[in-house]
């Protein structure tokens, strides 16, 4: 399964930041690269483009529009395909709403924070995917008996704590040749060609998965008998307390729901300031395990909790769902918080669940909001708010 170099010494965990430590530039420089969704476009049914979260952990590949590209299907499988694109169209399409989050979401709010993309709460995205059903690859192709996992690689290349690697993971056969959820080889994200940060030409879309199954510019598909014991699969991605546990799998989405938030923002601290009276409160909420049943929201901080309203979910099963909920507000100080569970249970916690990667935090969002008074509050240019809190710097 290709090869593997180390260029240091060993594979080290990765670093947790001291107690006080702050933001690094090394995370920074991820952050700026890797960027999440501006929380107000929560509000699109469908993320539109360029507001999609994005996360690569390389370099995006270079691939002009024509560039021939060959997905390779192999391994234990009877008949070995090579496929252009044009092959893949000729195959049944299927077109999927997924929401996408990536695993480390909520990674920044973790304390010791484990150094690494910081997300805070907005790894996140609403798309509809366009692309051949991976079961019928896999049923031309033929795969073995004695099949256990499925591993997807892509075009892109690194060297990750001191592993030299392309970027690839696997599913269990099970899923791969499932159709629920039905994993798919997508060319087309929102009716058009992926944009190159999205896997230009092809991604997988493993719908209710974090994002780390779904494996972008993908080249080459291989069926082994053997459980895939690479990086991204063995090493990242797992939920552990100590580096030396072993750990268990990411794999589903758990439940999550957040805000758009209320009113206008303050630039520094982006508390949210609202004047008195009708707040309309809504946002999204979504799970990858089950279908999401129950909306909660808060605006003291999580003590106490009323039930919001879920619009259908259009039968997008994958997709988030829209929440909404009538506040009315006074004068002072708030803490806003949503709470999604699921239809098996799952909820979200008020205290984080701590892991060493980071994964899975889908810890209950906090929206520090300041409603002033109606006197204050006066709509108009170059107003003061009156509070320091709300009044920025530029
Ligand atoms: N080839 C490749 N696929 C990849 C990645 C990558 O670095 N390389 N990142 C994964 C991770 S961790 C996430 S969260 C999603 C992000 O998908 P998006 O950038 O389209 O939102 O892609 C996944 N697929
Ligand atoms: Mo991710």
């Amino acid at each position: 399964m290709g090869h593997r170099h180390r260029l240091l010494d060993t594979s080290a965990p990765a670093r947790l930041a001291a107690p006080d430590e702050g933001i690094g530039r090394d995370e920074l420089a991820l952050a700026t690269r890797n960027h999440g969704l501006p929380l107000e476009a929560l509000r699109h049914d469908l993320t539109p483009p360029g507001l999609h979260y994005v996360l690569t952990h390389y370099d995006i590949p270079y691939v002009p529009d024509d560039t021939p590209w060959r997905l390779t299907l192999g391994g234990h499988v009877r008949r070995p395909l090579r496929l252009d694109l044009a092959d893949l169209r000729a195959f049944p399409q299927v077109t999927t709403r997924v929401t996408l989050e990536c695993a480390g979401n909520g990674r920044a709010l973790l304390t010791p924070r484990p150094v690494s993309q910081p997300w805070l709460v907005e790894a996140v995205g609403t798309a509809e995917w366009t692309g051949v059903p991976l079961r019928l690859l896999l049923a031309e192709a033929g795969v073995g008996t004695d099949a256990v996992d499925v591993v997807f690689t892509g075009a892109d290349h690194g060297v990750e704590r001191g592993v030299q690697q392309d970027y690839r993971r696997a599913l269990p056969v099970e899923v791969a040749t499932g159709d629920d959820p039905e994993v798919l080889v997508a060319y087309a994200m929102n009716g058009a060609p992926l944009p190159p940060q999205h896997g230009r030409p092809l991604r997988l879309v493993v719908p209710g998965w974090y994002g780390m199954a779904h494996v972008k510019w993908l080249r080459d598909i291989a069926v082994a008998e053997e459980p895939f014991r690479g990086f991204q699969q063995a090493v990242a991605y797992r939920l552990r307390q100590e580096p030396e546990d072993e750990g268990e799998p990411v794999t589903r989405i758990a439940p999550r729901a957040l805000l758009v938030p209320p009113g206008f923002p303050d630039f520094m601290s982006r508390t949210r300031v609202v004047r008195p009276g009708p707040v309309p409160l809504e946002g999204r909420a979504w799970s990858g395990g089950a279908p999401v049943t129950r909306v909660e929201v808060s605006t003291d901080a999580g003590r106490s909790w009323q039930e919001a309203g879920l619009d259908p979910d259009g039968g997008h099963r994958w997709a988030w769902r829209r929440w909404r909920h009538s506040w009315t507000a006074l004068p002072g100080e708030y803490v806003l918080s949503a709470r999604a569970t699921d239809a098996e249970g799952r909820t979200q916690p008020l205290e984080p669940r701590w892991n060493r990667g980071g994964f899975a935090n889908n810890l209950v969002q906090r929206v520090p909001v300041l409603c002033l008074d109606a006197q204050t509050a006066a709509p108009g240019a170059d107003t003061h708010p009156g509070s320091t809190r709300a009044d920025s710097g530029r």
